[in-house]
């Protein structure tokens, strides 16, 4: 059942094909969706080219989320030449990196926040202004994706948490707004993934084995198992669902207490 048959979306943050966006790219076109990809700059092009090309896609346009002219002559392009859009994916998060390292309060200068709070929460609100206007008529959906540190503490997730908290209450302010035009507004909050956003981030693999240890699924998740939630969420079978933030971590967020397996 190609429950997204007849739909265009537009995906931002296929970086590599481990790339979450690229998980979400590839479930979208199994259940029918068509298309189109932003690339930040053209070290990224020449890596989701291929990509894209694998699944049929041909709409490929620079976003640096930062630049708002980017944003803006993205959606005049997707204007002209699809005229309206169904999906919107944001998969986008970036802090520099002496930011995600040892002491929250120490290693968190003004400019740090500043940049986190832009690149990885601003950037839906402006991205969900340039869509809005191309779903008229339509049932539309945005997606974007948060982790666990929005609402715990995590060691060296720093300030990271705090956009990423900017960005679920974003889901939800984006969601009251544009519920009336019928646009949905959803987040998924994934379990840590090995994609290039984590790579060189010390401790990550010890962090991969404890949720694997301590999760009801006793697994870590994978692209695939965010690509076919986010599927769902972006599809008419959630056509009752918007401002939610829906875990996708093999229920490690909901676990109080747990002891490795063999123990009690
Ligand atoms: O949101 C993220 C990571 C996003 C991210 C990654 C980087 C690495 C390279 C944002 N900015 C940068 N800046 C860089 O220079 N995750 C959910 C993955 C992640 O990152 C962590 C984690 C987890 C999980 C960082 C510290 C602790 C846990």
């Amino acid at each position: 059942m190609a429950i997204l048959a007849g739909k265009r979306a537009l995906i931002v943050g296929v970086a590599t094909d481990r790339s979450i966006a690229w998980g979400i790219a590839q479930a979208m076109h199994a259940h029918g969706a068509q298309l189109a990809f932003s690339y930040a700059n053209d070290a990224f092009k020449q890596r989701l080219e291929p990509l894209a090309a694998s699944i049929g896609s041909k709409l490929l346009m620079p976003i640096d989320v930062q630049v708002d002219e980017q944003i803006d002559a993205a959606f005049e392009l997707l204007a002209r030449e699809w005229g309206q859009i169904d999906i919107l994916v944001h998969a986008v998060a970036f802090a520099p990196r002496e930011a995600l390292a040892g002491s929250f309060s120490a290693n968190t200068p003004r400019e740090a926040f500043r940049i986190a709070h832009d690149v990885s929460s601003y950037s839906f609100t402006a991205l969900a202004r340039g869509a809005a206007p191309l779903m008229a008529g339509r049932a539309g959906a945005m997606l974007t994706l948060s982790y666990l540190g929005a609402v715990r503490s995590i060691p060296s997730y720093n300030v990271m948490g705090l956009a990423k908290a900017s960005l679920e209450a974003n889901v939800r302010f984006l969601a009251a707004d544009l519920g009336p035009r019928n646009i949905r507004v959803n987040a998924i909050s994934a379990g840590p993934i090995k994609t290039l956003a984590a790579a060189g981030i010390g401790g990550f693999r010890k962090m991969l084995a404890h949720v694997a240890q301590i999760a009801p699924l006793r697994r870590n998740v994978s692209t695939e198992d965010v690509g076919n939630a986010a599927t769902f969420l972006c599809s008419d079978m959630a056509a009752g669902i918007t401002g939610e933030i829906l875990y996708v971590d093999s229920g490690f967020s909901t676990v109080g207490m747990s002891f490795a397996d063999g123990e009690t």
